[in-house]
């Protein structure tokens, strides 16, 4: 890896019309991670956020309590700063859009645009929706008013617009409609996950309106250069961030700018991915710099189904998630839970589930006992084996396998299938230890016990090397109980990847790292098991069968629930889908050992549901044979976990 290659990340610019909330922490937390990602990967980054502070919407909020917009927005700095440190959010700058570098920034590319006839003096008569800060298409209000609505909704986030009347400049938006859709031709991965594009592609194809970009009506803005009567657009202003962030418009910074322009990682929740996707790529083409490399968009947090926000009043609050679970919990629990791809609901049942299972059982356990039965057998200095047994060897092949493949997601920006790998090879790291036995080998063999424990710390490294940029303290902990300094800007990537095992660990005795959580809430609205329902005697179409999403999966863990003398937990691998966690009834016909590796059919698109409170996302097919056993359903021959059925 070339030390010289660069990362540039940025978050949103979040309006400073309250206190961050769990949605604003999990578009920075992702960015953070991506960032120490790129760190330990080699690379230099930078690594931006910050406030947006101008617009309608600040004003109003301001005037409601009384304050100037200024004094308004400035309140709020700190908790966000405070909160960004407290959960380790390591950026590099923290931009102000009221920033007097920016502001200047702004009017120099307006002025520009001016000269080069990109901006223009017209009049604009339209719907606006002030919480977005977003002007309706006609396509938008048509589509509005279908649904009965006199005053058209906003598309986004539903609620009334209002109309609007005003001189304004405009940016010569439909100019660029040709350059646009060509550069997504050119850039199919433009857009994270690439499903999302082909929204932005149709909306640049129904016809691009220019867009207006100046106000009269409000004076909470920058000022239009040569207008006193105006104030840019909030968009107009706020989007510029990301080059005026690293020195674009400023004669001294000329050099940084060139280094980290293009970004190479935007990220932001679907909200507001058309002024990221279609005027952002416009604004920059029209001062001819490159878009950046790619937008990471994220679904939602949801709450209950609905989508946490300021203004419906359901936000989590991430300072007391602090004081119950720690930062590196909760950045563990968003970015291997809130997959990317989807909306994903928070909850706390659920979380305390995950942090209990994946963090205390099947890592901090691990840790545990490597140190505890070393201990006892004065096996503290462990030092690479001589000779490697075949079973430490497939290992090790584990071992570069879940590398390259946490790599790998990590680079597509896919967090939540990078972590699954790991635990993958968590479990593997667990089972290996459970087979072999080291507390008789330490009577037996102490040869083979030093090497089954130095295997097992040599794996320990490189999980936690690995989830370094996700729990930087906690890692940095299990870290020092294998007497490793880490520092992420000295790691050589090469020979980490390289795997070789010929390091020398010093154990030392810690607390547990991860804390154990009871579940306080019972879930009585569901059964166990729901009765079998009646076959309708009946045909389905072809169309019919295709709804329904049969995998072949390969469980990697099964373990038991308490109370349950029915279910098992599988954890269930489908490669690039990612692991699921599928309950199933089959615990009376087979041991869990049985299981684990198997691989069986199972349906993936059903409803997530809770049985006894823990969800299951999926369903195995079993059959009954003539002993009134249940068989699960396999495949005759190794397949591609996540094959899907035809
Ligand atoms: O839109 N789930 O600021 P904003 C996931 N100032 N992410 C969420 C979320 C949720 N429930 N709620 C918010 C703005 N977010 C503009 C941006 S950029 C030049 C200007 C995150 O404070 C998500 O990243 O409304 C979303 O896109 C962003 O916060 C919106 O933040």
């Amino acid at each position: 890896m070339n030390k010289k290659d660069k990362f540039y990340v940025t978050t949103p610019l979040y309006y400073v019309t309250s206190e961050p909330h769990l949605g604003s922490l999990y578009s920075t937390v992702l960015a953070d991670i991506l960032a120490r990602w790129n760190k330990v990967s080699g690379k230099q980054v930078f690594f931006l956020t910050g406030s947006d502070e101008h617009g309608q919407k600040i004003m109003q909020a301001a005037q409601k309590v009384g304050k100037e917009p200024k004094e308004f927005v400035d309140s709020f700095i700190e908790s966000y700063k405070t909160l960004w440190k407290k959960y380790d959010i390591d950026y590099n700058k923290f931009i102000r859009t009221t920033d007097d570098y920016h502001v200047k920034a702004v009017q120099s590319w307006i002025s520009d645009l001016i000269k080069k006839g990109d901006i223009y003096k017209s009049f604009y008569k339209g719907w606006y929706c002030t919480p977005c800060e977003s002007y309706l298409t006609d396509n938008d209000v048509s589509e509005s008013r279908k649904k009965g609505n006199n005053v058209p909704l906003c598309t986004v986030c539903e609620r009334e617009t209002a109309e609007l009347q005003d001189e304004s400049y405009f940016f010569k938006l439909s100019k660029y409609q040709d350059k646009l859709l060509d550069f997504y031709k050119k850039n199919p991965n433009f857009v994270v996950p690439k499903e999302r594009l082909a929204e932005v592609v149709s909306f640049v194809k129904s016809g691009l309106k220019d867009l207006s970009i100046s106000r009269t009506n409000i004076n909470w803005g920058v000022p239009f250069p040569g207008d006193d009567k105006h104030v840019t657009y909030v968009w107009a202003d706020a989007l510029n961030n990301y080059i005026t962030g690293i020195g674009y418009g400023q004669k001294n910074k000329q050099e940084e700018f060139k280094k980290w322009w293009p970004a190479d990682c935007q990220i932001m929740g679907k909200d507001i991915l058309r002024f990221h996707a279609v005027y952002w790529p416009a604004f920059l083409m029209a001062s001819d710099l490159e878009p950046p490399k790619n937008l990471l968009i994220h679904g939602w947090i949801t709450v209950s189904g609905k989508k946490m926000s300021k203004s419906r009043s359901n936000v989590v609050e991430p300072n007391e998630l602090l004081s119950d679970y720690g930062a590196d919990s909760i950045r563990y629990y968003l970015s291997r839970y809130m997959a990317i791809t989807q909306d994903s609901d928070f909850d706390i049942d659920d979380l305390e589930k995950r942090l209990s299972t994946d963090l205390a059982n099947d890592l901090g356990n691990l840790l545990n006992r490597v140190i505890i039965l070393a201990e006892k057998n004065d096996c503290l200095n462990v030092k690479p084996a001589e000779d490697w047994s075949e079973e430490s060897k497939k290992l090790q092949e584990n071992a570069i396998q879940a590398i390259q493949l946490f790599t790998k997601h990590m680079n597509e920006f896919y967090f939540h299938i990078a972590l699954s790998h790991v635990w993958k090879f968590i479990n593997q790291v667990n089972a290996y230890f459970h087979d072999q036995e080291p507390w008789k080998q330490a009577k037996l063999d102490k040869k083979q016990f030093a090497q089954i424990i130095s295997a097992t710390c040599h794996s320990l490294y490189t999980i936690s090397v690995l989830l370094w940029p996700v729990m930087p303290k906690k890692m940095s902990e299990l870290l020092g109980a294998l007497s490793v300094h880490f520092d992420s800007n000295a790691l050589e990537f090469d020979v980490f990847l390289k795997n070789e095992w010929n390091n020398t660990f010093t154990l030392k005795k810690i607390e547990p790292i991860f804390k154990k959580y009871v579940s306080k809430k019972k879930d009585s609205s569901v059964q166990e098991e729901g009765k079998e329902e009646v076959k309708k005697d009946e045909y389905i179409s072809i169309e019919d069968l295709a709804k329904v999403e049969l995998c072949v999966g390969t469980i990697t863990k099964c373990d038991e629930i308490e109370g349950s003398d029915k279910l098992f937990k599988l954890l269930v691998d489908f490669g690039p889908k990612g692991e699921r966690q599928i309950l199933a009834g089959v615990k009376k016909f087979y041991d869990a050992q049985d299981l684990i590796g198997k691989q069986g059919v199972f349906v993936i698109n059903l409803k997530p549901r809770k049985i006894m409170g823990i969800e299951s996302c999926g369903m195995m097919f079993v059959a009954e044979d003539e002993k009134k056993t249940m068989q699960f359903i396999t495949v005759s021959g190794p397949v591609l976990s996540g094959q899907k059925l035809r």
